[in-house]
């Protein structure tokens, strides 16, 4: 690999404990550091944390047991547990304006199923977006529990602007009288009218769950709709943009449901919490309610839209004509490539995305005819509309000149001068 990044300078660590104990691993993690400085991350599910998050989950809080919730533990000594534990459940509340909080699931996918296994039974009907058009794997994947387990009745967009198809959503629920309805989406770039899906799941008698992983740190800004006002349910990861720990949560403003929901997720799915990242999750939600955050948040948006603008203007073309959020999907098909290809030519030069589906994709989810890219990281860096307009370009002649070794090699050392402006590490 011509272009592989140099291997990175250990010594500066050597002084560490893991790098003593472990110096393998120690090598591995400190590849991983220089990675991110060198690289452009476009992933729109990820973001960079904290000091102060990173801190807290790699705590003493690994190590205690605490089953159960606090004040209710199965384990002796979990006093800090609890006052951590409350901490986490208190701040998140008061974020989303919810009334009960279950801060323990591991991640978005086992927050989904604690809600799934709470109201469904196996054979129940779940209607959920269409995974083509932006839905998630646990919204009625084939591949996934929920396909397995639920007859899927799946909603997308329209052909023509690529929104969501309200009156379809209307009509699917009243033809199919499914038991939950699910919004949200990881690769719909739209604001949601959760509203009119509430409306629809009333009309039937339905749950209506919001998955707002994606736009979770955009909505705890108040610059993205909030779904906790509209269903009964919302479940949403912590690391994405809400830029916290990797982990799950769910939020109601419906305690009876949510001490069902309480009792799904333990001792229903999980048994002891990972109470270093519940820890994480404190922080991450402190952080979320400071002003510095709501001003993040929509630089994130900016960033998203100049993205998006810039592209368009190198020649591609993006899905729903732009975007409401942090993330930008792009057709591929004016450039005659796939997203499979993109995806490698792009990490050859150090820029970090994810091939995606499309909406009415020709193309098999594992080729695609996308790319999905996102704003967290970069804006996490410190990076603005001007250097969205540079990634842009580098993006563009990256993909025109995709089969020119030396236009590449030229490529990797703009992207790596661009990194070296915006350090990840002085975070
Ligand atoms: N895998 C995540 C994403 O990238 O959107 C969703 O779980």
């Amino acid at each position: 690999m011509a272009l592989r990044i140099a291997d990175p300078d250990v010594s500066a660590h050597r002084n560490n404990n893991l790098a003593q104990t472990d110096p393998e691993v120690a090598f591995i993690i400190r590849k991983e550091e220089t990675r991110q400085e060198q690289n452009l991350e476009l992933i729109a599910s990820e973001n960079i944390t904290s000091k102060a998050v990173r801190e807290a989950v790699s705590s003493v809080m690994t190590d205690k047991y605490a089953e159960g919730y606090p004040g209710k533990r199965y384990y002796g000594g979990c006093e800090h547990m609890d006052e951590v534990e409350t901490l986490a459940q208190e701040r998140v509340k008061a974020l989303y304006g919810a009334t009960w909080a279950n801060v323990q699931p591991h991640s978005g996918a086992t927050a989904n199923m604690a809600v799934y296994f709470t109201f469904l039974e196996p054979g129940d009907k779940l209607m959920a977006m269409n995974l083509s058009h932006g839905g998630h794997l646990t919204h009625g994947s084939p591949v996934n529990f929920t396909g397995k387990m639920y007859e899927i009745i799946p909603y997308g967009v329209r052909e023509d602007d690529e929104r969501i198809d309200y009156d379809e959503v209307d009509r699917l629920a009243r033809e199919h009288k499914p038991k939950m309805i699910v919004c949200g989406a990881t690769s719909y770039p739209r604001e949601i009218d959760y509203a009119r899906f509430r409306a629809a799941a009333d009309s039937v008698g339905a749950i209506l769950m919001c998955d707002m992983a994606h736009p979770s740190g955009l909505i705890a800004a108040g610059e993205f709709p909030n779904p906790v006002p509209h269903c009964h349910v919302v479940t949403s990861t912590t690391h994405k943009t809400l830029r916290g720990p990797r982990g799950g949560m769910v939020l109601s403003q419906d305690e009876e449901l949510g001490k069902k929901i309480d009792k799904t997720v333990f001792p229903g799915i999980q048994g002891g919490p990972l109470m270093h990242q519940i820890a994480g999750k404190a922080v991450c939600f402190h952080e979320a309610a400071q002003p510095a955050f709501r001003a993040y948040q929509r630089r994130v948006r900016e960033n998203a839209d100049a993205l998006s603008a810039a592209l368009v203007a190198e020649g591609f073309r993006v899905v729903s004509g732009g975007t409401d959020c942090h993330l930008v999907l792009v057709d591929l098909r004016p450039f005659g490539l796939t997203g499979k290809v993109a995806e490698k030519v792009l990490d050859e030069v150090g820029i970090t995305t994810n091939k995606n589906t499309i909406p009415f994709d020709p193309e098999k989810p594992f080729i695609a005819s996308g790319l999905r890219l996102g704003t967290p990281a970069v804006t996490t860096r410190g990076m603005k509309q001007g250097e969205m307009s540079v990634i842009a370009s580098l993006i563009a002649r990256a993909l025109r000149s995709h089969e020119d070794e030396s236009a590449l090699s030229a490529i990797r050392k703009e992207v790596r001068e661009l990194t070296e402006q915006f350090p990840v590490h002085e975070i």
